[in-house]
């Protein structure tokens, strides 16, 4: 997929390693590794396929840097292309897409969010052009503090328009300083870490200007040929 390699050719440019993990996931490196505990209301936005003996199709590819943190020592500088499964099926929702998770790890005091934002920024420029980027807090169980990233429009040139729900702004990518917990759960000690995840389709759908995601999944030559 194009937008895929375009954003991994950034960070691949950037030292970054490429991991891969199992789509079938089991609850520790699904949620409990990501301070996302049993009954913790935060597992319903993942709107999970469940298996009969409680395995799990992957809901992100957080789990791939659960078991890369596992497998290696810090310092880590990685990312994590992959499918993902939830349950969601609307114009923009699929239940079967495409993530990309970026991990950095360092030393106590390494990382920061000065960094976070200034990676998040150029990458973006890189995407999407010249584009005005901005940081809104919000709340993700395995960072804090978290943020969600808009772009100004660039369909309406930040004027409003439909896409941008008359805002000016396009959300494309989370992301935030990684939490304590989650690094207890890998037993690393004394690290600092940034994360960032954002919708590969998504992306593909902004950079092409494709109204609705489910075409992208449907095979229609009348939109295929346009790629040719
Ligand atoms: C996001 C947003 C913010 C994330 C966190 C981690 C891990 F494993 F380090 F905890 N991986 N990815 C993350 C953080 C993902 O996606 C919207």
């Amino acid at each position: 997929m194009a937008t895929m390699d375009k954003i991994i050719d950034y960070f691949v440019a950037l030292n970054f390693s490429i991991e891969d993990g199992p789509k079938v996931e089991d609850d520790f490196h699904n949620f409990e590794a990501l301070n996302l505990p049993k009954n913790h209301p935060a597992r319903d936005m993942q709107d999970t396929f469940f298996f009969k003996d409680k395995a799990v199709l992957r809901t992100h590819t957080s789990p791939v840097q659960i078991r890369t943190m596992l497998a290696q020592k810090p310092p880590i500088r990685m990312i994590a292309p992959g499918a993902v499964f939830r349950k969601d099926y609307d114009i923009t929702h699929t239940p079967m897409f495409h993530q990309i998770e970026g991990l950095v790890v360092g030393g106590k005091g390494e990382v920061s969010f000065a960094n976070l934002k200034s990676i998040m920024s150029d990458f973006l420029n890189y995407m999407f052009g010249e584009v005005e980027v901005r940081f809104r807090p919000t709340f993700f169980p395995f960072t804090e503090p978290s943020a969600e990233v808009d772009i100004s429009c660039i369909f309406c040139e930040a004027e409003g328009c439909r896409i941008c729900s008359h805002t000016g702004w396009l959300e494309v990518l989370g992301c935030g300083i990684v939490d304590p917990n989650v690094f207890d759960a890998v037993n690393y000690k004394d690290v600092s870490g940034y994360a960032f995840g954002l919708g590969i389709e998504r992306f593909a759908m902004l950079l092409h200007k494709i109204p609705d995601l489910r075409m992208l999944f449907e095979g229609d030559t009348r939109l295929l040929e346009q790629f040719r």
